[in-house]
């Protein structure tokens, strides 16, 4: 197996499934033995790293560029990072693949591609709710931006696919891909 570190960076809506798929893809990852794993998700994240910052694009962007610099450290040491935010900006997220990969870590970025239909039917938290009353300003896919990849590695809609099957495509591309 390589012995290159790594990052796996997820990015789409909120209740896209990005935590879900993060999770179960570091348990499937284990099962298989390797490298340590750290995973960065967004609500961590946002209660440590990124504590205080709110969600304008300076803030958005200061957040996924930190979750970046962490990822090039561990990837740069050899291990691999998941990452699960929204980061809903094209730029930032080129300029994390292009970190990680200055750091001598791989990039693979999995965009999770559910409909904001989905997303917004789906509600778990009741935040899309909140954010079409107008209680929540500028909410991802309602009231601000979400720029959808144009360069993701490995695309998955969990309106179409189970957690297993979206984690089998993404193990399968890590396989191909020559990381597993
Ligand atoms: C988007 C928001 C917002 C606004 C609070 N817009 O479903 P969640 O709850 O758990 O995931 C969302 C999370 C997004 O934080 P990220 O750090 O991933 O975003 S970014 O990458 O853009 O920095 C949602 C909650 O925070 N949340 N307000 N206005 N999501």
């Amino acid at each position: 197996r390589s012995q290159r570190g790594l990052t796996i960076f997820f990015t789409g809506l909120s209740g896209s499934g990005k935590s879900t798929l993060a999770g179960l893809l570091v348990c499937r990852l284990l099962e298989q033995g390797g490298r340590r794993i750290t995973l960065l998700d967004g609500d961590v994240v946002r209660a440590h790293l990124s504590q205080g910052l709110g969600f304008s694009r300076a803030d958005r962007d200061l957040n996924v560029r930190r979750i970046g610099f962490v990822a090039a450290q561990v990837a740069g040491a050899g291990g691999t990072a998941v990452c699960a935010p929204i980061a809903p900006y094209a730029r930032v997220r080129t300029q994390v693949r292009e970190m990680v990969q200055a750091a001598g870590g791989g990039f693979v970025l999995v965009h999770v591609s559910t409909p904001l239909e989905v997303c917004e039917a789906r509600d778990r938290k009741g935040l899309y709710a909140k954010a079409r009353a107008g209680v929540i300003p500028a909410f991802t896919g309602v009231s601000d931006p979400y720029e959808q990849p144009t360069d993701a590695d490995v695309t998955v809609d969990t309106a179409q696919l189970s957690g297993d099957e979206a984690v089998d495509r993404i193990l399968d591309h890590l396989r191909v891909a020559g990381w597993l």
